[in-house]
């Protein structure tokens, strides 16, 4: 059996998905997602100038080799493009072996532990009323799960993924529009005052059944995030996600040492050399990976099984960046991993997106139940896609009031 042809296409609704079709000479053909957030060209550039070409004549059952043949036979290995890249091969590939053995992924990696995984969504606000208001939304939906972000008092823009005005938009997305960034201003002093106690208020309004979450976004120093931790130990939440950037691993020891708020870790991660201290002295509760920036199906297996010795779980990344493709790559893996946590979840279900991604998966009280269908159970309209062009796009940039630069 050979890989005939490969394609690859930029754009979606709202998103620039790169979409990877992997075509074969038995007429089954893999789906892949290469969407690496606002640098969606790199890895489309990187898989139509090297990837495909070395692709094509391959056996697509071969899904191992083919693996280690891009990661090992680069030279230069891992980083987010490569990553994303073969990632999006890997969950092809994927696709077509549960094509070709007429079953899904899930059951090809151990079969299911679950009949469906629970999911979060996002509750955003201005000010807490506002995120009060938001958070009601999200439960009125069903949801069981909500991450949720605040407007900081007198902080001089609105920070990370939060509204400029109350009562915008109770869905609110970041706006990564254009090629210049937007800036952010970030003030630590203010966020520390200001963001522990929000979160006991929404505790308190909404009791102790509601699971909460809730992103610092990189924002703390090991220390800061220590406090931080410890002082929101009393609202119990679900996770305290990206607390400080975690290029330091052994930074998160601190944090460690002084709270047992857990601690969710590893949406930027794109291999398991970016997390192995992490889980092996159990720094963190839940590895945040996606399949999409992390070498696909293959090499996330690899990282959940590590996560699993260490009482580390799952809680991939499912910002609306990520497309049907690979959200169903790691709804097949949260049906199979013993170490399932939950689900990051926006993305499906809009009609545009519905239709441009025909699938059988379906999100309905806050719980994700997966397709049944051989493979990864998602398809790619073609005809749909020629409705789509590239649109240029950009992480806010942070500074401090001085002008410092920060982390976004
Ligand atoms: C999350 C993330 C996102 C990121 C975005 C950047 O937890 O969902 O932090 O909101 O900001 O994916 O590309
Ligand atoms: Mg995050």
């Amino acid at each position: 059996m050979k890989i005939t042809d490969a394609k690859v296409f930029v754009g979606g609704p709202g998103k620039n998905y790169v979409t990877l079709k992997i075509m074969t000479d038995q007429g089954v053909y893999g789906l892949g997602d290469a969407t690496l957030n606002n640098r969606e060209t790199l890895p489309a550039a990187y898989l139509q100038d090297y990837l495909i070409p070395n692709l094509i004549g391959m056996d697509p059952r071969r899904s191992e080799d083919i693996w280690q043949f891009f990661y090992r036979g680069a030279y230069f290995r891992r980083g987010p493009i490569a990553m994303a890249a073969f990632g999006a091969i890997d969950m092809a590939l994927w696709d077509i072996k549960g094509k070709l053995a007429g079953m899904p992924v899930y059951d090809l990696l151990g079969g299911k532990s679950r009949d469906s995984a629970l999911v979060y969504a996002h509750a955003t606000g201005a000010d807490l009323e506002d995120l009060c208001d938001s958070v009601a939304k999200v439960l009125e939906r069903g949801y069981k799960a909500v991450r949720v972000q605040c407007g900081i008092p007198d902080m001089p823009t609105a920070s990370y993924a939060v509204p400029e005005a109350s009562g915008t938009d109770g869905d609110f997305i970041t706006d990564f529009s254009g090629i210049r960034p937007k800036i952010e201003i970030w003030d630590t002093d203010r966020y520390m005052r200001f963001m522990p106690q929000a979160l006991a208020t929404v505790r308190d309004r909404f009791g102790p059944d509601l699971t909460l979450l809730h992103d610092v976004h990189h924002r703390l120093t090991p220390r800061e995030a220590a406090a931080f931790a410890k002082e929101v130990e009393p609202v119990g939440l679900y996770w305290l996600e990206d607390p400080t950037p975690a290029e330091d691993q052994d930074a998160l020891r601190l944090v460690r040492q002084h709270s047992t708020t857990p601690i969710a870790i590893g949406e930027v991660f794109n291999s398991i050399w970016d997390c192995n201290r992490l889980i092996e002295q159990e720094l963190i509760d839940f590895i945040r990976v996606a399949v999409a920036y992390a070498g696909g199906i293959t090499h996330v297996r690899r990282i959940v099984d590590l996560a699993g010795l260490h009482n580390v779980r799952t809680g991939f990344h499912g910002a609306p960046s990520h497309s049907p493709i690979s959200m169903a790559a790691q709804a097949h893996l949260n049906a199979w991993a013993p170490n399932f946590g939950i689900q990051e979840y926006l993305v499906l279900g809009t009609p545009a997106c519905d239709a441009l991604f025909p699938s059988g998966h379906r999100m309905t009280e806050g719980q994700f139940y997966v397709s049944d269908a051989p493979g990864l159970g998602v398809d790619f309209d073609e005809a749909e896609a020629k409705r789509y062009r590239y649109q240029p796009s950009s992480h806010p940039v942070v500074r401090l009031e001085d002008g410092t630069i920060w982390n976004y």
